[in-house]
């Protein structure tokens, strides 16, 4: 890719004094606004990443950033040693938006994922009467939840485990999107298992998808055998896939979900857990917590954001526009185009190798033509807008996407 000697220069500092932990696609950016970032020579890109849909808002929404500048001057932590008249209204209102009796308020995805985990094993000893210390959690292979040493033990990809070792005992890995083996291992050893979490659409796994009817049958098994239904929601929620939540595609209430990234519409780390009291209320004072969780600022803005996502209609907009998405790139005739898939705006093109060519090159193209988004798993290509796209937007950005196919057929 052509970088500016501006660019370069910021790209070699990375290098020279950070952690070697990401290699980014090479564009510098400096300034964002709506579905727009701009880079340090002021060229524009649509952000089809919005930080892993962290930025569903759009970038710099002025009510998010408003509300994060009048905070910020009044009060912005006073940890939970005291109260604050921030905490109580946020926890009220995402009550009344979620519709689960209580919230946990943590800052990063993992962390609140951490939390759902700890949550789970509470209320199996304490309510399903699990003996202390057996309790076992069912993930799916091809999860991505996070990074803590818990998280990446339930993980099946080595690039996230490998020589992370010791890992957290008591957790089980079945295929996802496979509801036989969720029962046979129900089956087998629901008086151990405290919960079984996935996520709705796994995004790391490239967007998979799951068939119609698999997160339903998967709840159902979970309430016959008295096991916690744990959605993490902390990508697909929040509009993200034409939904509130994505397990509203299907009619179920997860026991307990995981929010994150949009909740903030990407203005500060902020996550949260769902729950009602029979389970939340597992967790006593000062059996969990963080420092920053549930702060003032955080509240403020997260309140904002959410606010944003109603009046803006972000889960009518995801579900027409994703439509749209799917069916223009559905008519593009391509030796590069595998497949699409996707629900609301959180689609993926699964790319096949043509001329030489692949995925990476591909979004290099893009990038040079105005569009930036980066490959998962070599093969695959991740389109996630902000989802204050306007349709008149999209369709430019479908534009832009198509030449840069063809130009490389
Ligand atoms: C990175 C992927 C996305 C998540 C789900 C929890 C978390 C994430 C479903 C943890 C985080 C990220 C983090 C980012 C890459 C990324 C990602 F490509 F790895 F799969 F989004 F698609 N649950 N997802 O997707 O949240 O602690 O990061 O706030 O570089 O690790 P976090």
């Amino acid at each position: 890719m052509k970088i500016s000697q501006k660019s370069a220069a910021y790209i070699v500092q990375e290098e020279k004094y950070g952690a070697h932990n990401y290699h980014p696609l090479e564009v510098v950016l400096s300034r964002g606004e709506g579905p727009f970032v701009w880079d340090v020579d002021e060229k524009r890109y649509y952000d089809f990443l919005s930080a892993y849909s962290a930025v569903n808002q759009g970038h710099c929404h002025p009510k998010i950033v408003g509300a994060l500048k009048d905070q910020a001057e009044t009060l912005c932590l006073t940890s939970r040693a005291f109260y604050n008249d921030c905490l109580g209204p946020y926890e009220e209102y995402i009550h009344n938006y979620f519709g689960y009796d209580k919230v946990l308020p943590m800052n990063s995805g993992a962390e609140a994922v951490e939390t759902a985990l700890k949550l789970a094993r509470r209320w199996g000893y304490s309510k399903k009467g699990i003996p202390e210390n057996q309790a076992l959690i069912v993930g799916c292979e091809g999860n991505f939840h996070g990074r803590t040493i818990s998280i990446v033990s339930l993980s099946t990809d080595p690039d996230s485990y490998s020589q992370y070792g010791p890992f957290t005992p008591g957790l089980i890995k079945i295929p996802y999107n496979n509801v036989s083996a969720l029962e046979a291992v129900l089956e087998k050893s629901s008086k151990h298992i405290a919960a079984f979490m996935l996520e709705p659409i796994q995004g790391e796994a490239g967007v998979f998808v799951p068939d119609d009817g698999y997160l339903k049958k998967c709840y159902d098994l979970c309430k016959k055998h008295n096991v916690l239904f744990i959605a993490d929601e902390v990508q697909t929620g929040i509009a993200r896939t034409g939904k509130m939540l994505c397990c509203d595609h299907e009619g179920i209430r997860p026991d307990v979900v995981i929010l994150g990234k949009a909740i903030s519409g990407g203005v500060l780390p902020v996550s949260a857990v769902l729950a009602d009291d029979e389970i939340m209320l597992t967790i006593k004072p000062g059996e969990h917590g963080s420092t920053f969780g549930g702060f003032p600022l955080a509240c403020k803005v997260a309140m904002a954001a959410l606010e944003v996502v109603k009046e803006e209609k972000l889960v009518e907009k995801a579900e027409y526009l994703g439509n749209i998405f799917r069916s223009e790139m559905r008519k593009v005739n391509s030796p590069f185009i595998e497949l699409i898939r996707g629900k609301g705006l959180l689609n993926a093109i699964v790319i096949k190798p043509h001329n030489g060519k692949e995925a990476m090159d591909i979004c290099e193209r893009m990038a040079e033509n105005g569009l930036i988004a980066k490959p998962t798993h070599r093969h695959i290509i991740r389109f996630a807008p902000p989802l204050v796209i306007t349709e008149e937007q999209l369709r430019e950005a479908l534009k832009i996407i198509i030449s840069s196919i063809k130009e490389l057929e």
